[in-house]
């Protein structure tokens, strides 16, 4: 590895695994060195697409063999909470994918662990940033839509997303814990902190072991009420994954996010609109345009908070917030009662 630079592994070369790895090559200062995969065919082939030569089919051999900044844990929930306990016995710090943790009671101690070893640990929760996101965030930051009271977070298609990733048909549960989980987290990202809410949750497509369906309502700490719906049985005329359209109402104005990245902005000063849309790369792969960009931003963010050793914004910690929401959200479900979110640390 060149002299200087940030050395990271990257744990799991699965499916988006790619992503992570393309994402790592766009941002200087920052090599990752190592690969780990517990499936020999996997391993070797990302090692040869990525020209990484160090590979290992065990995490545990990987941390003691390797002098390393930093983990990328890019494996499916049921590993995380192992490999996360793993880095920080050896003091590395992590970053791993979402869903962090099937249960609070694992995520809750996968931070403490984390504290105690004094590691950072961010969860790739890559949502807030895609382009778009932050192009909202701005302008709600900005007041020009003044004091928002209403919102609508909408993720709605019917893309295959079991070819790529077979898991996601034979879990339990489903849209909420893969992708409901990312549009709770823009949810508090634009709107504050939860205090209450309420859900249903439907199962359409009868080939699958979980719900596709979901329809969330909250009520944030700073004010507003938004809604929170996602659905993977949506046949629209124009298939618009991975698109989330966004729509809030202001003391001031409106804001809505429309399909294909039109922002529409209406506060005092009148109505203008401006083009959100995802940076494109050279390995950007349709449809996956604005996740593969929003990648890049997350690996960027945490290079930036390794390096000035701040927290960075979804931290394990800030991301017990967001799993707190999708715990409720099949609660809620299940009762058919709201629920009231614990005061947040
Ligand atoms: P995958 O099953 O295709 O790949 C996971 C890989 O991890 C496999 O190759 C498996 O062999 C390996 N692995 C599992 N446990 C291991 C262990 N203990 N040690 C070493 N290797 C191990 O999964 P995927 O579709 O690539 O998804 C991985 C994660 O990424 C999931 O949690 C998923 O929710 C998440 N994901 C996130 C986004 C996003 O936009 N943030 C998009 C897609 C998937
Ligand atoms: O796993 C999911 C994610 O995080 O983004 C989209 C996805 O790949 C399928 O729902």
């Amino acid at each position: 590895a060149a002299v200087g630079k940030i050395r990271g592994a990257l744990i799991g070369c699965g499916f988006f695994s790619r992503n992570h790895l393309q994402g790592w090559r766009e941002i200087d200062g920052v090599e990752i060195v190592a690969l780990c995969d517990a499936n020999e065919e996997r391993l070797r082939m990302a090692g040869a697409a990525f020209g990484i030569e160090r590979l290992y089919g065990d995490a545990a051999a990987l941390l003691e063999s390797e002098r390393l900044d930093f983990v990328d844990i890019a494996t499916t929930a049921p590993s995380h909470r192992a490999l996360v306990e793993l880095a920080a016995r050896h003091r590395v710090a992590v970053i791993c994918q979402k869903p962090f943790a099937l249960s609070m009671n694992d995520a809750e101690a996968m931070v403490a662990v984390c504290r105690q070893a004094d590691v950072p640990l961010m969860v790739h929760e890559n949502f807030r940033w895609q382009r778009a996101i932050r192009a909202v965030g701005r302008v709600l930051a900005e007041g020009e839509i003044g004091t928002p009271f209403w919102g609508r977070i909408s993720f709605r298609s019917a893309f295959d997303v079991f070819s790529g990733q077979p898991y996601l048909a034979r879990n339990p549960r489903f849209i909420v814990e893969d992708l409901g989980i990312h549009v709770l987290d823009i949810a508090r990202y634009l709107f504050s902190d939860v205090q209450r809410l309420s859900a249903t949750t439907a199962r359409v497509n009868p080939d699958i072991a979980g719900e596709d369906v979901a329809t969330i309502l909250l009520q944030h700490v700073a004010g507003a009420t938004s809604i929170v719906d996602c659905s993977y049985a949506t046949r629209l005329p124009q298939e618009r994954f991975p698109q989330t359209l966004v729509e809030v109402d202001g003391s001031e104005g409106t804001l809505r996010l429309f399909a294909d990245y039109r922002l529409q902005v209406h506060g005092r000063r009148g109505t203008r609109e401006e083009l959100a849309a995802p940076t494109v790369y050279p390995w950007s792969e349709a449809p996956w345009h604005a996740i593969q960009d929003s990648v890049v931003g997350i690996q960027s963010h945490w290079i930036d908070c390794l390096t000035k050793r701040i927290e960075p914004s979804t931290s394990g910690r800030d991301n017990l917030k967001t799993l707190a929401l999708v715990d409720a959200t099949y609660r809620s479900a299940e009762t058919g009662q709201g629920v009231v979110l614990g005061a947040p640390a």
